[in-house]
């Protein structure tokens, strides 16, 4: 018999839905086991992650593994079914680097652009910063259906936060940053990419995403009020 396979996250979690997103992929069954984050973190999280002490983490068998992005590298090598990676080391490595892109350079101005408070004067320069990264990722998708090419792989999983979380902010914050026409190919990827039907069973819903992230705005900008 298989091992089993649990996914430990935490409710509307983009960082979540990655794991969840490529084991649905590789049709791998899987329990998921949501942690309250960031104030209540269970002794399973903690003797699991105990370097981080985030999610997700990925339960298999008595193994465990941790961030996101090895996680999904670690589902693609130890179960079948569709490849998340491809199997040319160049490609590989050129998905490794925009997966680890969006991770390190495009995450931190993309959501701090949507955090700030209206006129706040660094806004602009978040907003400029997160533009010229999603520029950046337009031209990889060349044509392409997906990053990977015409499936979901791992620059897609990645990237899945474009195609359902930033609407959410951008409806809390106003500011419309993925318009159709500086981004065409990646308004139309995020489509096609939150209409595929296993990214769509453990994608949130927009309602929840909204309610979620207005209340920790709202956290943000009271904590950086009691900082100045
Ligand atoms: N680099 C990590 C980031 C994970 C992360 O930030 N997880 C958030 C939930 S979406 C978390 O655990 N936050 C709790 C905390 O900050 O204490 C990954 O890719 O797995």
């Amino acid at each position: 018999m298989s091992e089993p396979v649990k996914v430990m996250s935490t409710f509307c979690s983009i960082y979540g839905h990655r794991p969840e997103v490529a084991l649905r992929l590789k049709g791998i069954p899987y329990e998921l086991l949501l942690e309250d984050m960031p104030n209540n973190k269970s002794e399973l999280l903690l003797t699991h992650n105990p370097v981080h002490k985030l999610v997700p983490v990925l339960l298999h068998g008595d193994r465990s593994i941790c961030e996101s992005l090895i996680i999904v590298e670690y589902i693609d090598e130890a179960f079948k079914g569709p490849p998340l990676l491809p199997a040319d080391p160049y490609e590989r490595a050129s998905a490794r680097f925009w997966a680890q892109f969006i991770d390190q350079k495009f995450a931190r101005p993309f959501w701090m652009s949507i955090c700030m408070a209206d006129g706040d004067k660094e806004e602009e320069e978040f907003l400029k910063e997160a533009k010229a990264n999603l520029l950046l990722l337009e031209g990889q998708l060349k044509g392409k259906r997906f990053f990977g090419g015409d499936s979901i792989g791992l620059v897609d999983i990645a990237a899945s936060g474009l195609a359902r979380w930033l609407g959410a902010f951008e409806e809390i914050s106003g500011v419309n940053l993925l318009t159709d026409e500086q981004f065409p190919a990646l308004c139309r990827w995020a489509k096609e990419y939150a209409s595929d039907e296993r990214a769509k069973e453990c994608l949130p819903n927009m309602a929840e995403l909204v309610a979620k992230f207005t209340a920790v705005k709202k956290k943000f900008l009271a904590m950086a009020e009691v900082q100045k």
